[in-house]
């Protein structure tokens, strides 16, 4: 059987028209490949068929031994569900029909008058209206800034969260919604922009995080994918600027940052997922948030949201060699992971990105680190694949809950720590 060529007989066609029923019948797949024969086999299915990788973002960084999630869509399901199991390749689905899934968090009706919802999730405009919101009716805590304009002109907003003293005080940055598809990450800094508020002045380590720290907080950093994610294609991840040449649009935000620019795990092909740019910092996302960072002296950690995998990461992702203080992050990330599973028993990994996820240039935390900012970290949040970027609301939760006793030790780590 001349494995992997199986396929060739497809037509590589990109799934068009409306929005509505788009992923209708796709399949998310788990395969685990065990030989250069599988590899191939993978490689080749991305060349001949529009398949969408979930995990690792791309065809090159498949290995053996490491399982890989992806998309097919409906037409090709079953051929490629034979092709695996001819080779003797072993896979799981883990979503039967990605459209079903996705119409269940769109489906659900707004509760109305009592206040901002934070368990569900939320349209640009209204997460918009809820910073001005939040800003207005916390004066004492919480300032309302726009830092720049996406690609189609939507403002970008950062709140500085924390007690005004009139002095500088140890800043942490913590960015949402780098990639659109994400949900549960601006539904995190949503939640985690109302626990201060509301617990400030009751629980003495959100009093005392708020008093002697500054948090910096970019809900939505990616904001025309994020609308376009609500509008067009729930499973968009870049951002929306064209590509001159192209017919393909956007750019991954979390290649493009200037830290070994393109040098690993991107592409240059503007129709890939992990496209990384004309050049470091050609988005315009990127760049607002890179100059508020090389700006602001006083950031000392750097936290930045995405899903899914259940992982906290630090640097380095561009090369496997380990930064000065990797013990102390290490210990860190160990320490991150304990309290987060302290509440429900969530497990997460931890380690360097490079081997921990896959090795990958341009990302934020790398750029963060070589900035000076010597605490970076990349939480991947819930869950591990069973609804992968369709967290379902239920979720929120329980999800943003963990997540806070990770993002409070640090916090705690950061003020008794200074530097
Ligand atoms: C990727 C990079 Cl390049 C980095 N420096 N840190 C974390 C990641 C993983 C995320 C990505 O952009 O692929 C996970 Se969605
Ligand atoms: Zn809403
Ligand atoms: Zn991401
Ligand atoms: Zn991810």
């Amino acid at each position: 059987m001349m494995d992997g060529l199986l396929l060739l007989g497809f037509v590589a066609a990109v799934s068009v028209g409306s929005p509505v029923g788009r992923y209708a019948g796709d399949k998310v797949l788990r395969l685990k490949p065990e030989n250069e024969q599988h590899l191939q086999f993978i490689r080749n299915l991305a060349r001949i068929v529009k398949i969408d990788f979930w995990q690792p973002h791309s065809a090159e960084l498949v290995t053996t031994n490491r399982s890989v999630d992806l998309r097919v869509t409906a037409d090709r399901a079953s051929d490629v569900q034979t092709g695996l199991e001819e080779i003797g390749l072993k896979y799981d689905v883990l979503i039967e029909n990605v459209q079903n899934l996705i119409e269940k968090q769109f489906d659900q009706k707004e509760t109305g008058s009592s206040g901002y919802n934070y368990e569900k999730y939320h349209r640009w405009d209204e997460i918009q209206s809820w910073t001005a919101n939040i800003a207005d009716e916390n004066p004492r805590l919480i300032s309302r800034f726009e830092i720049g304009r996406s690609y189609e002109g939507r403002a970008i907003y950062l709140l500085r969260v924390g007690k005004r003293t009139g002095s500088v005080k140890p800043t942490i940055f913590m960015d949402c919604g780098i990639h659109a598809r994400e949900w549960i990450s601006p539904a995190f800094c949503q939640w985690f922009v109302k626990e201060a508020v509301k617990t400030y002045g009751c629980n003495s380590t959100m009093t005392t995080l708020l008093n002697k720290l500054d948090f910096l907080v970019v809900p939505v950093i990616n904001v025309d994918g994020y609308v376009y994610s609500w509008t067009k294609d729930r499973l968009w991840r870049k951002t929306r600027s064209r590509n001159p040449g192209s017919n393909c649009v956007g750019t991954d935000p979390n290649r493009n940052f200037d830290a070994k620019w393109c040098s690993i795990g991107a592409s240059r092909n503007p129709c890939d997922e992990t496209y990384c740019g004309s050049h470091a910092e050609s988005e315009k996302e990127v760049k607002a948030v890179a100059d508020i960072m090389r700006r602001y002296y006083a950031i000392k950690a750097y936290l930045t949201i995405h899903s899914y995998s259940q992982m906290c990461l630090f640097p380095y992702s561009y090369t496997y060699s380990l930064t000065p203080n990797y013990k102390e992050l290490n210990t860190m990330a160990w320490n991150a992971v304990q309290a987060l599973s302290s509440l429900y028993g969530t497990q997460y990994i931890y380690g360097p990105a490079a081997i921990t996820i896959y090795p990958s240039a341009g990302g934020s935390d790398d750029w963060a680190y070589d900035l000076g900012i010597k605490y970076p970290f990349t939480f991947e949040l819930r869950d591990t694949g069973k609804c992968g970027f369709l967290l379902p609301e239920s979720q929120i939760r329980p999800t943003c809950e963990e997540t806070m006793l990770a993002i409070n030790y640090i916090a705690t780590y950061v003020l008794n720590n200074p530097y």
